[in-house]
């Protein structure tokens, strides 16, 4: 799924804006034309979630409808026109002039539909889309209640607040009627050479094309034959500058056929696991930085560009150079960003918390599981900061509160679990055998779990949900579990998540929980555990910031403040504690 691109020959024109909106708790819009407007509506920011932009719809995330109208440039007309939705929470429907063009479920990842037949030419069309996030227990990620105690209202097994809307630009595209569907960039290493390997997928019957690479002072040029609409180029790079941590360096991509030209960035760059260590590009590298979340005032999950860029400068000021797209796939402008700035990414479908004891709903899960692995890979294969995919976080086991209590005695087994996750993983390895996958453990989850992955990948609170106020046990274990995981599974481990909730502005000596200096003692007692260790390749907290979750008991003011920022972006003592790590060390 190529993201769209505005060029000579390609057209583009995003929707963000002011749409008309209402909400539709029963059902009635359809059999009633919602979709050539709407009676009554009111003003609704796009991108963005619902939620956060009026007080009334704040637990809100049943059906509703938002409408624009657009002209559409005469000069598209003898192009095909899409329209794209970035992200539309859960299922989206669209409609152009009074048509159903298609409808998409899962709420992270885009889709698009031809509606050349649907635009009018010369007057007003009504683009129409209709959104709901019902918490089904079906679904992925599932709503209703978890075994964990995190939920609250509205009921989640999850952690984070169920926004809804649409999320991210919608935006008509135009692209010539033989086009460039598809393309497929894989990029090796020959001593100091530069091997480019570039899949063209067209639609229609172009038969010959180019691609061009430029960068670095060179122009480095190859043919494409295209035999029933797929062909293939590889491009020598003379002495090739690398795409590193240190030096993101992104050549442009151009592809030309006879009647289409698309570009793209390329990052050269390999990735691997080799005994203790990641390699990236041979060299071993390191993935300190965050567990994040789309989350703001507000916008709640919609995209919203200063923030990105912020959050990009806060997290480099920490000395972070990694993260992972904690619980869902994350917009594609923030993906270009990590590209640019040399951040290593897990990238992670909405398979959060899991579980397996429900037999009836596991193929409705593992369908929508597979389904967004298929976008997810579809979506950010081209990008170079994408080092991992990650197929579930924390699927859950029997018994989850037992475990908790300790990780020794290893538990059994749970089978329909280790069937289901490693479905995931056989999956995401053949749709891209060039990058590395993991299953993100809960703590007390079984190692059998985990053992298909190339990297282990932990979450752990030993010192805040188990032995909470007792922080030299808490460091104790996760010093021992470390050394125990090493030695039960022989992969290099990131521990994907440790932190604890903080008050910003709370203060006390002796630290207590809740405090800045607990959270600061916390963080760094497991950083200097893990520094301790050649096998931990990573360190990543939990959180980047303060996020909306659902209401409950353990989250004040439906917050959870695992931030090391504020949701306003304020940074609290541990901070500057990860700046001593990863800056002035
Ligand atoms: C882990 C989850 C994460 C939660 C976090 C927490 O992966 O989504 O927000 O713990 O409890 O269980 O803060």
């Amino acid at each position: 799924m190529l993201y769209p691109i505005q060029n000579e020959i390609r057209n583009k024109l995003d929707l963000s804006g002011i749409w008309d909106f209402k909400t539709d708790p029963d059902e009635v819009g359809e059999q009633n034309g919602w979709y050539n407007g709407l009676e009554g509506s009111r003003p609704m920011a796009v991108p963005g979630s619902w939620n956060e932009q009026y007080a009334d719809i704040f637990n809100y995330t049943d059906l509703s409808w938002y409408v624009k109208r657009t002209f559409v440039p005469s000069s598209w007309k003898d192009q095909r026109v899409f329209i794209r939705v970035g992200s539309a929470n859960y299922v989206g429907t669209v409609y152009v002039n009074g048509v159903k063009v298609g409808s998409h479920e899962g709420g992270h990842l885009p889709f698009a539909f031809d509606i050349t037949d649907q635009v009018k030419w010369n007057q007003q069309n009504v683009i129409a889309i209709s959104v709901e996030n019902h918490l089904l227990p079906n679904r992925v990620p599932a709503g209703g209640a978890g075994p964990l105690g995190v939920s609250g209202y509205p009921g989640t097994p999850y952690d984070f607040f169920p926004f809804a809307g649409l999320h991210r630009p919608v935006v008509l595209y135009s692209v010539p009627k033989t086009h460039i569907e598809d393309v497929t960039v894989v990029t090796g290493i020959d001593g100091k050479n530069g091997a480019v390997t570039v899949a063209v997928k067209l639609s229609g019957d172009d038969t010959a094309g180019t691609v061009v690479l430029t960068g670095a002072g060179q122009t480095v040029e190859a043919q494409l034959t295209f035999v029933n609409g797929a062909g293939e180029a590889v491009l020598a790079v003379p002495s090739a500058r690398l795409w590193s941590i240190e030096d993101p360096y992104l050549y442009d991509l151009d592809i030309i056929t006879g009647s289409d030209h698309y570009s793209l960035n390329v990052g050269i760059r390999t990735i691997a696991v080799q005994g203790k260590q990641v390699l990236l590009n041979g060299q071993p590298v390191t993935l300190n930085g965050f567990g994040r979340h789309e989350d703001f005032i507000a916008s709640g999950k919609g995209l919203n560009l200063p923030l990105l860029v912020k959050d990009y400068q806060l997290m480099r000021w920490t000395g972070a150079t990694s993260y992972r797209t904690s619980h869902y796939p994350y917009s594609e402008e923030e993906m270009q960003l990590a590209d640019r700035a040399g951040f290593l990414i897990i990238d992670e479908i909405p398979a959060v918390s899991l579980q397996f004891e429900d037999t009836a709903v596991l193929p409705e899960h593992l369908r929508m599981c597979l389904q967004q692995l298929d976008e997810l890979v579809a979506r950010d294969k081209n990008h170079p900061s994408v080092i991992m995919w990650s197929v579930a976080n924390e699927p859950i086991p029997q018994n989850p509160r037992a475990r908790f209590a300790g990780w020794r005695p290893e538990p059994g087994v749970d089978d329909v679990g280790k069937q289901f996750l490693d479905k995931l993983v056989q999956h995401a390895r053949q749709l891209d055998p060039t990058r590395l996958v993991t299953v993100v453990g809960l703590m007390g989850g079984p190692n059998e779990w985990l053992d298909t992955s190339d990297v282990i990948c932990i979450n752990r609170y030993w010192g805040w949900y188990t032995d909470g106020g007792e922080l030299p046990k808490g460091i104790q274990k996760i010093d021992e579990e470390l050394d125990h995981i090493w030695q039960a599974l022989g992969r290099p481990v990131i521990v994907t998540e440790f932190g604890a909730d903080t008050v910003a502005g709370l203060h006390s000596e002796p630290a207590v929980m809740f405090s800045e200096e607990y959270q600061a003692d916390f963080i760094r007692g497991y950083l200097d555990v893990a520094a301790k260790k050649d096998f931990v390749v990573g360190m990543q907290v939990w959180n980047f910031a303060d996020f909306a979750a659902v209401q409950g008991i353990n989250r004040v003011g439906g917050l959870n403040l695992k931030g090391v920022f504020t949701r306003a972006r304020a940074p609290k003592l541990a901070a500057h504690v990860l700046r001593e790590f990863w800056v002035q060390r």
